[in-house]
């Protein structure tokens, strides 16, 4: 399969994140590009870099106000006060309810606020570089599945789901499922299934086309009521307007079991054939394996073919995207596998 990779990917270095209050190295850190790469390579797949800009995409899926935040964020970081390039920003204040999101304050932080939706996704120099070669590879790939190719994996990062229109999240900046979906209704494919198995509910993703008929969106998740995000991903959310009879989430409690798991990826892909996908994309987060640091489900290498071989099974051409995964060199393992079990499966 051809996966594409950029350089530009490993400038995303945040030195820490919070946890229970203590700064801890990144859990999403650009080792993990780098093992997948490597995995992809000893498994025979052709690297190759994004050829597409993305931005005509990005301006559909973000708004132009946030996407000018993130791509100015770390000048203006600079600006502030000398030294910060040392120094990571964080925010420390939210526009929760009552208080407008409308109007951009001036102060670097508030805005930072305004445009996160928590402290657990730290900015460095190389995010913008690193988060757009992201969504140039999500381009790119829409662009080589009209080419002719079954289908192609973006073994970039940092992630995307939870980024939705005008914000950044749970490590993530730009949507990258989002633009790759974007691109792919923009080639001329009727109805785009988004179909997204990281641990995490996608709420970004989901919130992007929660009113749209022509991006179906499902997801198996931790349930929110324990796991990160938190305050999305709950079974009632359907979709809105247009959109409504277009989300569907299946959230899975801490601790689920693997049959459990694909008894809802099952679930997931029968809700994608009645929709009569024309392509799909693949949020692929491996942070559902069982010895990821931060999460409680339990697959492990042979599960991760067999979700390969049931989503080639769907037939559709298909872009896969790397989300979550924070196992060290058992991510590309594990991501590899998803690609070699679709191959086999085709
Ligand atoms: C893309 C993606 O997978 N983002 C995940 C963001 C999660 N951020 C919150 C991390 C909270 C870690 N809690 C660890 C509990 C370990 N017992
Ligand atoms: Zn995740």
């Amino acid at each position: 399969m051809i996966a594409l990779f950029s350089d530009q990917h490993l400038l995303h270095a945040p030195a820490f994140e919070f946890f229970r209050g203590e700064r801890v190295p990144c859990f999403e850190n650009p080792a993990r590009a780098t093992w997948v790469k490597e995995r992809l390579l000893q498994r025979g797949h052709e690297i190759r870099a994004p050829h597409t800009d993305s931005r005509p995409v990005l301006v559909q899926v973000h708004s132009a106000r946030y996407l000018a935040f993130l791509e100015n964020a770390w000048r203006d970081w600079l600006a502030l006060a000398p030294g910060n390039g040392a120094l990571q920003p964080f925010p420390s204040v939210w526009p929760v309810r009552t208080l407008r999101s409308d109007i951009e304050p001036e102060n670097f932080t508030a805005r930072l606020g305004l445009y996160a939706m928590d402290n657990g996704s730290p900015l460095s120099a190389g995010t913008w570089a690193a988060a757009k070669a992201g969504a140039d590879a999500a381009a790119s790939a829409a662009d080589l599945l009209g080419k002719g190719q079954r289908a192609v994996f973006c073994c970039s990062r940092p992630p995307g789901h939870h980024a939705g229109a005008d914000f950044m999240g749970g490590y993530c900046f730009l949507n990258n499922a989002a633009v790759a979906a974007q691109a792919l209704r923009n080639a001329g494919h009727q109805r785009v299934a988004v179909l997204d198995v990281d641990y995490h509910h996608g709420n970004g993703t989901q919130s992007i086309f929660y009113d749209r008929a022509d991006v179906l969106f499902v997801s198996l998740h931790g349930d929110p009521r324990t796991e990160y995000p938190f305050y999305l991903g709950h079974a009632d959310e359907t979709g809105a307007g247009a959109g409504l009879g277009f989300n569907l989430n299946l959230p899975l409690a801490a601790g689920t079991s693997v049959d459990a798991w694909f008894a809802a990826l099952e679930q997931a892909c029968i809700r994608i054939t009645r929709y009569s996908a024309q392509a799909l994309v693949v949020s692929l987060g491996l942070d559902t394996f069982a010895d990821d640091p931060i999460c409680t489900f339990a697959l492990r290498a042979d599960d991760f073919q067999r979700l390969g071989q049931r989503l080639a099974a769907l037939g559709l051409p298909t872009v896969f995207v790397l989300e979550g995964g924070y196992a060290a060199e058992a991510l590309g393992v594990n991501a590899v596998q998803v690609l070699d079990g679709f191959e086999q499966g085709n």
